[in-house]
């Protein structure tokens, strides 16, 4: 067989089997939630991306069909398919049912190692109830099956073809997976990302369910990607971009300020969200610092401002993007870039790009001055503030809030803390709670939106003052969660859409100007039951209309009680349903929560009025659903 581009079935390394994977599937792609689910899909997309990255193709293809399987299609060289020498069988069989015989081969190519990703699609396979692979190659087509990895049908040729590319199509191994639902909407955010990630890369996202279809594609890149991030904003320049190469490291950066007093840089390495940043992100940032003193100090010799990173960060809109061979993630989520030598690189690749803008924007560059001045008079503001909240508690309660109900145990591991809606459920929750490890801070009215106000005026809000001293943690840069007095911190709100809304703006609140405590899983959401069934002395919650179906299937003519909110709930059936740790359930909050309550909030209370009317038309069903 003839292969012109020098890879042959010979060069695939051969490590593991795949009952591994299925054993802990966890190990291989994070969880077995719907996390995991999706990023089935993620994982064969990726080689697809990687194949157009190498140059070979320029378009995927996802389609999720009826039953929940999906293929994704592509137009690259697809996947070899001549003997493997080695095991005598085709390679095509080897790439999809042995772990890691994917792309190690292929040096030259920015391949992700490390981590859940670039797993291979073997662990695609692995986990599957059925997978079939086609390959369009060498003017024919390939088609095998296998069923949960194992291989139920040799390689097949079914016909001719004079294009290439690779599809998959796999259904998810309900045994294996808790939720076997895709989410369009999940998907669509990642391929999208993809895609201005990719200047030119086509990806089409197919909904058989629904007839939801979306094309990604934008000339702009990382440009469009920033001027997406900004859609609803007012701006304060056209965007900067950068892109700059050194040996085999490539650097991409674009950025743009708007009017707003929130930061939103975003980083990536090898398409990889880099969530919790890394040495990419670092070079970044001092290149940042760094570049506009130096123009500042170039043009006004006498000054003596020095802008802080922080002052230089209000309102700025930016993506960073490499590509660099072997990269290591690091971190909880494996989101972090550790390549030491990345930051040194991408700083000084930063700093030549910006210096070289600035002085040919030199206008584009004074209004980031003007921004930042501003914010660093802010700040002095918010300082002061500050300090007036540290004294003002230390001369009346000895440091805590009035309305906080303590606990009684001191080792911050073993506290939590809820924040509840109201001050009649927070007088449930003080009498239900257990006062040894659980304290209760009731919130009254409405909390202020911090999307739109600056620390100082922020620090002036009564509800927000009064979480920063409980937690004794500090707020934005004076951060420190060693300083946290509980480990738990659970919100706990009524089922309905002022609740929803409470939440929303205190997850916004925590991902503005406490992210770490969402990084290190601190923070819950509590599950109050929607519904008590009683017959009799008998009684049940349900905390869903799924769970209340099958309990009213077996037990005859109950009386159902719908909770409104969590005050109809007695101090003992609060206890019982919602605070045990022996009964409850509760969720974690993740980043992604976050950044979407973050994105709701930016669209719901920003300025603009446009997009606020759209996704309320969007949403007016699951509004509808949400505030039975
Ligand atoms: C192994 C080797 C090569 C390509 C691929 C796998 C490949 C995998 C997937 C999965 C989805 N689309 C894909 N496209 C390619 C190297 C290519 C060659 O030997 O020609």
């Amino acid at each position: 067989m003839n292969d012109a581009v020098g890879y042959d079935a010979s060069q695939i390394q051969v490590l593991e089997g795949l009952e591994a994977v299925r054993r802990r599937p966890s190990m291989y792609i994070g969880s077995t939630d719907i996390l995991g689910l999706h990023h089935l899909v993620y994982e064969v997309v990726d080689n697809s991306v990687d194949e157009a990255m190498a140059g070979y193709g320029n378009e995927v293809a996802v389609t999720i069909h009826e039953d929940n399987s999906v293929s994704v299609w592509d137009n690259g060289r697809g996947i070899p398919v001549d003997i493997h020498p080695q095991y005598n069988r085709p390679a095509l069989e080897i790439v999809l049912t042995v772990l890691h015989a994917g792309g190690k081969f292929d040096h030259s190519s920015y391949k992700v190692s490390g981590g859940l990703h670039g797993v291979g699609v073997s662990v695609v396979n692995a986990l599957s109830e059925w997978l079939e692979a086609e390959v369009r190659r060498n003017g024919k087509i390939y088609w095998q099956r296998y069923e949960r990895g194992n291989i139920v049908s040799d390689v097949e040729i079914r016909g001719t073809s004079t294009d290439t590319g690779t599809t998959i199509t796999f259904k998810p191994d309900p045994t294996i997976f808790e939720e076997t639902v895709y989410n369009f909407d999940t998907l669509a955010v990642r391929l999208r990302e993809l895609a201005f990630l990719n200047r030119n890369l086509k990806i089409n996202i197919k909904d058989e369910r629904s007839g939801k279809e979306n094309l990604f594609q934008y000339q702009g890149g990382v440009v469009s990607f920033v001027e997406y991030l900004n859609r609803n904003k007012e701006v304060l320049h056209p965007p900067i971009f950068s892109a700059r190469d050194r040996e085999a490291t490539h650097v991409e950066v674009a950025m743009q300020y708007n009017n707003s007093y929130n930061e939103s840089i975003f980083s990536f390495a090898n398409n990889i969200n880099t969530r919790e940043g890394g040495t990419h992100l670092a070079g970044f940032r001092a290149a940042l610092t760094k570049t506009v003193n130096e123009y500042l100090k170039g043009k006004n010799q006498k000054n003596e401002v020095k802008l802080s990173g922080d002052d230089l960060r209000e309102g700025l809109v930016a993506i960073i993007s490499v590509r660099l061979p072997d990269p290591q993630f690091e971190g909880q989520t494996k989101t972090r870039l550790g390549n030491s030598a990345i930051r040194g690189i991408v700083e000084s690749l930063v700093s030549e790009g910006l210096t070289d803008y600035f002085e040919e924007n030199p206008q584009v560059a004074m209004a980031i001055v003007e921004k930042a001045t501003e914010a660093l008079k802010a700040r002095e503001a918010a300082r002061k503030a500050k300090e007036l909240t540290r004294r003002k508690n230390a001369l009346t309660t000895g440091g805590l809030p009035g309305k906080l109900a303590d606990c009684s145990e001191t080792d911050p591991e073993k506290c939590e803390i809820y924040l509840v809606e109201g001050d009649s459920a927070g007088g449930s929750a003080k009498q239900g709670r257990n006062r040894h490890f659980q304290a209760i801070l009731p919130l009254r009215g409405k909390i202020l939106n911090t999307e739109r106000a600056r620390l100082d005026k922020i620090l002036k809000n009564e509800e927000i003052r009064n979480m920063i001293t409980a937690f004794g943690t500090g707020i934005g840069d004076d951060f420190d969660i060693k300083k946290a007095r509980y480990s738990k911190v659970v919100i706990m709100t009524d089922a309905d859409i002022d609740g929803s809304h409470i939440r929303t703006l205190l997850l916004t609140f925590f991902y503005r100007y406490m992210r770490p405590m969402i990084e290190a899983g601190h923070v819950y959401i509590a599950q109050p039951p929607l519904y008590q069934v009683r017959k009799g002395k008998q009684v049940t919650y349900a905390y869903n209309d799924a769970q209340l179906n099958k309990i009213i299937a077996n037990v005859a003519k109950p009386t159902i009680q719908r909770y409104k909110g969590l005050g109809e709930m007695n101090p003992e059936q609060l206890w019982e349903t919602t605070m045990n740790p022996e009964n409850r359930t509760m969720l974690k909050v993740n980043l992604d929560d976050a950044i979407e309550a973050d994105r709701i909030f930016t669209v719901l209370m920003g300025d603009q009025v446009e997009p606020r009317r759209e996704f309320i038309e969007a949403h007016a069903r699951d509004v509808k659903n949400l505030d039975v």
